[in-house]
């Protein structure tokens, strides 16, 4: 059984991308309004700000120690995008409310480390005829079912890159000392910084954020830690100093806030400990980028066994609004010249925005099918499942990039009956112009037809 109550979109019963043909079936979940991002390649697109913010990055990473590299084909296996990874069988991020299903055993990637045992087996294949290369970026579209707002766009872009270590062959743990001290050689020559970082943790805690004890010492992973943080700090810190330079030149003058940083503790299948960084952007903690120290078990069986390192993957959306000040990520889709006349490759510059719409706020209340399970993996209970990221796909499908954000504002469960209501406050507005009434009348009472046909819940 198909672990969500919305059916296949595609009527077809193969889908053709990049080239190659796939059978669809009842997992495939991806609709055309999807599917058409895909070959759009913005962050190779010169003198777009996600290419701009690429190469900005990617020059925090150089040759000859980081390969700079691009994946232009989206679709992966689940293999590679969660199996190999550690990801288990009921990780959330497997289920068809999160991810978009080519097939029962075909995805669009849902992140840039669906390619982590590629380049780590690259690093391997290249061991003798470019020895220096230990680490790489990657940059790629990747696609998520996620929540719509000013922040979360179902198609976005990460880099991802990482960086080893040689160790023994041999019982590394008894030199573990000397790697250490190797690694703290090349924290020295990462450029220190003097912007405050709060960073409140320990690096290291046994119960939420554990050493991989079997594989590692304390001492290595701090050195692996020290780089990896300081690395990526500066970073965030050379992308503020631009964004502050291109503030500073803009028309206005327009200050810019005194940069705000934090790391905060971070779990992922493929990494401990691993970290958060979060940046204070417009009023709020901003995400930009998950990282840790490797799975020892990944980089066994990726043909580097005798290495150990950090990853990381960030949001290139989320770097390029910090920079260029850009409000709202559904922009860099847009193919309004008002929009791309404003970027040019190599330049950073504050976004001067060309217009701002009213938004029209419109509410839809309903109450869940009487069998409906919430929350958490949709199997158990044997109830309809009722996922929130549903709502948002029909919202998605029927008012694409006119809508600006969806954010449940009521939820509560009737005494008697124990069904459950939840309200949502949709807010249409489009970033090239004004949306008359009728229209957005129009849009919602699609949402409201169709939440009630696919997901079966009784209007308010
Ligand atoms: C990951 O995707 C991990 N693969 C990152 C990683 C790599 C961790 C290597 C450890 C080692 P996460 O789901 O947190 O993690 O996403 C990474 C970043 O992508 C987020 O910090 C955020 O900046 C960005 N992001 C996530 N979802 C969206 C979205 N819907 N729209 C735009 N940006 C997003
Ligand atoms: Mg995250």
């Amino acid at each position: 059984k198909a672990p969500t109550t919305l059916p296949n979109p595609q009527q077809q019963s193969t889908l053709k991308l990049e080239g190659d043909t796939y059978p669809t079936d009842q997992w495939t979940n991806t609709p055309d309004t999807i599917l058409s991002h895909i070959g759009r390649r913005l962050y190779l697109d010169d003198n777009h700000p996600l290419a701009i913010t690429r190469k900005l990055i990617e020059s925090q990473f150089p040759s000859p120690s980081f390969g700079n590299y691009s994946e232009k084909n989206p679709v992966v296996s689940t293999r590679n995008n969660f199996d190999v990874l550690g990801f288990p069988a009921d990780h959330p991020g497997r289920s068809r409310t999160d991810t978009y299903y080519v097939n029962d055993k075909t995805v669009l990637r849902t992140h840039t480390s669906a390619h982590q045992q590629a380049y780590f087996q690259q690093i391997a294949r290249n061991e003798h005829t470019r020895p220096e290369e230990t680490g790489y970026t990657v940059i790629a579209d990747v696609y998520r079912r996620d929540a719509i707002d000013r922040s979360h766009y179902p198609v976005f872009h990460q880099m991802e890159g990482a960086m080893l270590w040689k160790r023994p062959a041999t019982n590394p743990l008894a030199a573990s000392a000397e790697t250490a001290a190797k690694i703290m050689a090349d924290v020295e020559k990462i450029p220190r910084h003097d912007v405050v970082v709060e960073d409140p943790n320990p690096t290291i805690h046994a119960q939420r954020n554990p050493l991989q004890d079997k594989h590692h010492s304390a001492e290595e992973v701090e050195a692996v830690a020290t780089h990896l943080k300081r690395s990526l700090e500066r970073m965030v810190i050379k992308i503020f100093t631009e964004a502050s330079k291109a503030a500073a030149a803009s028309s206005g003058g327009a200050e810019q806030e005194p940069l705000k940083v934090r790391w905060i503790e971070a779990y992922f299948p493929f990494t401990s400990p691993g970290w958060e960084l979060e940046v204070f952007w417009q009023d709020e903690w901003l995400e930009i980028l998950g990282c840790g120290i490797i799975k020892q078990d990944l980089l066994i069986n990726s043909d580097v066994p005798d290495r150990i390192g950090w990853a990381f993957g960030l949001g290139l959306e989320r770097i390029a609004m910090l920079l260029f000040n850009i409000p709202d990520i559904r922009l860099f889709w847009s193919r309004d010249e008002r929009f791309l006349s404003q970027f040019r490759a190599g330049q950073v510059a504050r976004f001067e925005p060309f217009s701002k719409h009213p938004a029209c706020y419109k509410d839809v209340a309903f109450w869940l099918p009487p069998s409906a399970v919430t929350g958490g993996n949709s199997a158990a209970g044997g109830g309809v499942p009722f996922h929130e990221n549903d709502v948002m796909e029909i919202v998605r499908g029927i008012g694409g990039d006119l809508v600006e954000d969806v954010t449940l504002i009521d939820e509560f469960t009737h005494p008697k009956t124990s069904r459950k209501s939840m309200c949502y406050r949709i807010n249409y507005r489009s970033l090239e112009r004004t949306l008359t009434n009728e229209e957005s009348n129009e849009l919602h009472l699609k949402v409201r037809e169709k939440l009630v046909g696919e997901l079966g819940v009784e209007l308010r």
